[in-house]
């Protein structure tokens, strides 16, 4: 229950007013009437795979699914409805949209567990890669994540695997040309046994990050590239 209520909150966080100057949108659905926000919010997510935004009225409960924006034009938002605005996650492949902040995401949850280059080809698989973090936001995010959904130790998308003590992100950028330095735990990362080349972040640590033996069993979440 917790954790329905837990992803309840962020969908419903994913859909944030919008300016509604800078945008706009063709419906891709008729109205329809729903209970609240994040009914609609579900709407958008579950039934239209290229949903990018709503408009939903409180009034009247009236609940669009649209498509297609382009900054900077007129809009064709009814006044008296809210704008709300997201990108797209295709929700193939159980995907949903995340987001805390500033920083949205469409990411896959595990349910098992795994090791890192299995993990990382479950992502490759659906065309995402193991989530990186190189923001204070998706740190946050994956705090938040790790406390409530995975609730285990879960690898991250950060490895030393080609040359020892060389940290690549997933998407192949190198750890010290990003602005977010590797929020490392006290004494990490310390290759123990000369052999930790993947990295974690841990359920008791969920700050910081470890590396750790790439064999290891544990749970991993997939990012996939927000569409707008
Ligand atoms: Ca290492
Ligand atoms: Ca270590």
């Amino acid at each position: 229950m917790l954790f329905l209520l837990f992803i309840a909150e962020l969908q419903l966080r994913t859909f944030r007013p919008a300016n509604s100057s800078y945008y706009t949108a063709r419906a891709i659905g008729m109205p329809q009437q729903v209970a609240s926000l994040l009914d609609c919010a579900r709407v958008c997510n579950n039934e239209y795979s290229d949903c990018f935004s709503i408009t939903f009225s409180i009034k009247s409960g009236a609940c669009t699914p649209l498509i297609a924006y382009h900054p900077k034009s007129s809009p064709v938002t009814p006044s008296e409805d809210v704008f709300y605005h997201t990108g797209r996650c295709n929700t193939t492949g159980g995907f949903q949209l995340y987001m805390i902040e500033s920083v949205i995401q469409c990411l896959y949850i595990s349910t098992d567990v795994t090791n890192f280059t299995s993990a990382r080809a479950v992502c490759q698989a659906k065309d995402s890669r193991l989530f990186q973090i190189k923001s204070r936001d998706k740190l946050n995010l994956m705090r938040q994540l790790v406390e409530s959904v995975t609730r285990m130790s879960t690898w991250i998308g950060l490895s030393d695997l080609l040359r020892e003590g060389r940290y690549v992100w997933e998407d192949g950028e190198p750890a010290e040309k990003v602005s977010f330095p590797i929020p490392w735990n006290v004494g990490q990362p310390d290759n123990l046994w000369n052999n930790e080349d993947c990295v974690e972040i841990g359920y008791t640590t969920k700050q910081f990050v470890n590396d750790i033996n790439c064999s290891m069993l544990l749970k991993f979440i997939c990012e996939k590239d927000i569409l707008s």
